[in-house]
């Protein structure tokens, strides 16, 4: 394949890992599984063009002495691509490292670092194909090679984690590792940007349930607190854990009911004493929990004491927690997209 089709089939599989990787993010639910095939494939794809690539400019880059000042910019990408290849397949079968940076964190950052990497490398040697480039029949079926390739070696994962029984048997399809299901509040915490909350006096704080309703509520931790609703649903992690609990509160539709929805009702908005919140639509809020217990333990601090969200088939990023307001909007909230990158910075916590 000549050079330039290589580079150009290089940056759009590199945009199509980004744009999946992204979107794969907002996904928890097995429905929306396809993201993380089509992820997968676009990614192990990579192998193929990259292998080309780095042939062809090896006598380049080992000659120092030809390097010029964007070499090192060069070196960098393919760094960066290699590792983000690698530590995906590594994720995938071996689940590791665990704890901190763990090996979702360590594939993301490459990740993210390609991203930059590829858009600074487009900037400075972008070449325009030409006529000459123009793609063949050949040049298509190379194209379909690369990602029947990547589609081959999917069940040939599979097969390996089952065969040696690795940890990757046993990840979710988001590609999350197990952690501590049923195990009261002893399972991992996150904490996204800048809330490190100090905890919650109990006696002092309220629940308020406001917005497009009949009547505002205001409930203090003894009447939420009372409530046996319970729900069994995973919490996973766009960090790569996941853990399923039996979460127990009040039923956010009991909230909404109390309260007597309008009909121009369209969001339910979650809001921390942070100021981090996100909403669901109405149908989706009214199925949910605001959980106060996780098993038979009260939460405890770090996992949102006094009441968290509970949002089944959504990412953990979205699951509040210190919750005190319930907000009923009757449109999107696009500052929710704001507010989960600069809470607990103007909070005073
Ligand atoms: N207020 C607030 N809620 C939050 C977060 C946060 O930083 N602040 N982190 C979110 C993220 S990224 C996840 S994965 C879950 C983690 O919940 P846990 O710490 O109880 O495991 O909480 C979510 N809710
Ligand atoms: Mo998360």
């Amino acid at each position: 394949m000549r050079p330039r089709l290589v580079d150009w089939t290089l940056y759009v599989l590199v945009a199509a890992v980004t744009l999946t990787g992204f979107g794969s993010w907002l996904i928890a639910d097995w429905e929306g599984r396809l993201i993380f095939y089509a992820h997968a494939i676009a990614g192990l794809a990579v192998v193929v063009p990259l292998a080309w690539k780095l042939r062809r400019v090896r006598p380049r880059i080992v000659r120092t002495d030809a390097w010029d000042w964007k070499t090192p910019l060069s070196v960098l990408t393919a760094l960066a691509a290699i590792g983000a290849v690698a530590t995906g397949i590594f994720w995938t079968h071996a689940q590791l490292p665990t704890g901190y940076p763990n090996g979702m964190h360590l594939h993301i950052v490459c990740g993210l670092a390609l991203v930059v990497l590829i858009s600074l490398h487009v900037l400075m040697r972008l070449r325009l194909p030409t006529r000459r480039d123009a793609p063949g029949r050949r040049d298509a079926l190379r194209w379909l090679g690369m990602l029947g390739f990547g589609a081959a070696l999917l069940p040939v994962q599979e097969g390996i984690n089952h065969a040696f029984d690795l940890p990757g048997a046993r990840r979710r399809f988001t590609g999350s590792r197990h952690a501590a299901s049923d195990s009261g509040n002893a399972f991992p915490i996150t904490n996204w940007m800048f809330d490190r909350p100090a905890p919650v006096d109990v006696d002092a704080w309220r629940l308020t349930v406001r917005g497009a309703l009949a009547r505002e509520l205001s409930l203090d931790y003894a009447e939420i607190a009372s409530a046996t609703a319970t729900l069994r649903a995973t919490l996973d992690c766009t960090g790569g854990w996941y853990s399923t609990q039996n979460w127990r509160g009040v039923r956010v539709g009991d909230l909404l009911e109390q309260a007597g929805l309008l009909d121009q009702a369209r969001f339910v908005s979650f809001v921390s004493v942070t100021g981090y919140r996100w909403s669901l639509p109405i149908a989706e809020a009214r199925g949910a929990l605001l959980a106060t217990h996780v098993g038979d333990e009260p939460l405890d601090h770090w996992h949102g004491a006094p009441l968290r969200l509970v949002a089944p088939g959504r990412r953990g990023f979205m699951w509040v927690k210190w919750v005190h307001e319930v907000v009923v909007l009757t449109r999107p909230d696009p500052g929710r997209w704001v507010a989960i990158f600069t809470s607990g910075l103007t909070t005073g916590h």
